[in-house]
């Protein structure tokens, strides 16, 4: 079969119109798991798929699939696509959305081409990748992988204290297969890299092959509250200060380390947060990662060891909530050598890198083999509304894909 390549203007279309899908009047982008506007980019995605005349499955946790089952292979394990449409707070329209309407793209120009797969086809919508409402993250593919319970996965309370069971009637997907239905015969899954790796060196392909291992707790740390101007320091309980002698320590700790290790402390909520109230009790959530679990566990019991400390020298207590713990993967080697072979033919350069970035890819990998692809983010920046890469590396990115997806679903074209 000649080299085909995707509608380049239909995926740049899909991926500008879903990144409208949820923008405020504030002009921020919020898509947060199963809310009123990941309702809206669900149905959007709904419609897409039904367009392109796949069948729709959706699963108890709200995973979407759009499923190209040609006459004669319906039996075969499928080939699944895919990644998530959730964002983040103030998002880029990138993260997720890229990764999810290339394989629809994929599928749609496979379609037009007449192409005849040796196996079905499947592009995956995750649901709650990005774990901002519901902890933890990635939870849509880890009940799918098997790696928890759907039903302990519906009843999560999020940060609003909805349950996500609820939210996910509430909006109409909670759907009725069983998660894990479909077994794939390989995962694949296009992402921009969200990081600075490929944009420094000049790289236009990322073949991933591992991703680092993610800590995720919340903390809170209780003091006594005290009149700001009568209570002299040497009396003071302030779970304030105590907060942000933790910050500190994390990021010293990381950026002395000479190790890829990375600490964020992204939430921060104090009581009763009033000026001139010492604060009583400070909530604060820590994002801990390393490609190598035996440093990640260092670091966390760094962190225990560091809170104990400052629990003794201010008179203050801690407790301490795990949200989510996932140790490093390692990709298929094989797929990652048919997404090198792929690049070089299409005249990219191409280099094997880590995925900084959890991505649904983690969870599959569990299941069936996966690895993923990256395109360069400009500036390294993600998680942020000036996210951004290039038109021409989105559509290489695709066209990456399309090739991949013909080597491993090859048939006899
Ligand atoms: O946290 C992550 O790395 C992903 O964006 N959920
Ligand atoms: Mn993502
Ligand atoms: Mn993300």
């Amino acid at each position: 079969m000649s080299k085909i390549s995707i509608d380049s203007l239909r995926l740049l279309s899909r991926l500008s119109e879903l990144g409208e899908i949820g923008r405020g009047g504030d002009g921020r982008l919020v898509r947060l798991a199963a809310s009123d506007t990941e309702k809206l980019g669900r149905d959007t995605f709904v419609s897409w798929i039904e367009q392109a005349g796949l069948e729709l499955a959706v699963d108890r946790i709200g995973n979407i699939f759009g499923i190209w089952r040609p006459e004669g292979v319906s039996d075969e394990a499928p080939l699944m696509l895919g990644s998530h449409i959730d964002t983040v707070i103030d998002a880029g329209i990138y993260d997720g959305c890229y990764g999810v309407l290339s394989g629809l793209e994929v599928i749609e120009t496979l379609i037009e081409a007449g192409f005849k797969p040796s196996r079905p086809i499947v592009v995956a919508a995750f649901t709650n990748e990005e774990g901002v409402r519901y902890a933890p993250d990635m939870m849509g593919s880890l009940v799918y992988a098997g790696g928890l319970d759907v039903d302990t996965a519906l009843a999560t309370v999020g940060t609003d204290g909805t349950r996500l069971g609820d939210e996910l009637r509430r909006i109409g997907f909670d759907g009725e297969h069983e998660p894990g239905f479909l077994r794939p015969y390989a995962y694949i899954e296009l992402h921009i890299e969200q990081g600075p790796v490929l944009e420094r060196e000049g790289i236009q392909i990322g073949a991933v092959e591992n991703l680092q291992g993610i800590s995720w707790q919340r903390v809170t740390v209780s003091g006594d509250a005290n009149h700001a101007g009568t209570t002299p320091i040497s009396m003071r309980r302030d779970a304030g200060y105590a907060a942000a002698l933790v910050v500190t320590f994390l990021r010293e700790r990381a950026r002395n380390s000479n190790t890829p290790t990375v600490a964020t402390v992204g939430c921060m909520n104090f009581e009763p947060n009033a000026i001139n109230v010492i604060p009583s009790r400070v909530t604060f959530t820590v994002d801990l990662r390393d490609p190598d679990e035996d440093r990640l566990k260092e670091e966390e019991a760094a962190l225990d060891a560091y809170l104990a400390q400052v629990a003794k020298d201010e008179g203050v207590s801690f407790n301490v909530e795990r949200l989510a713990r996932f140790q490093p993967v390692t990709f298929d080697a094989n797929i990652v050598e048919l997404i090198e072979g792929a690049a070089a033919r299409r005249g990219h350069t191409v280099r094997r890198m880590t995925s900084g970035a959890g991505h649904d890819a983690q969870m599959i990998a569990r299941i069936a083999p996966s690895a993923m692809i990256f395109v360069p983010s400009l500036g390294g920046i993600s998680h942020n509304p000036r996210e951004k890469t290039p038109d021409e590396d989105l559509v290489a990115g695709a066209n990456m894909l399309l090739d991949v997806v013909c080597q491993l679903a090859g048939g006899d074209n």
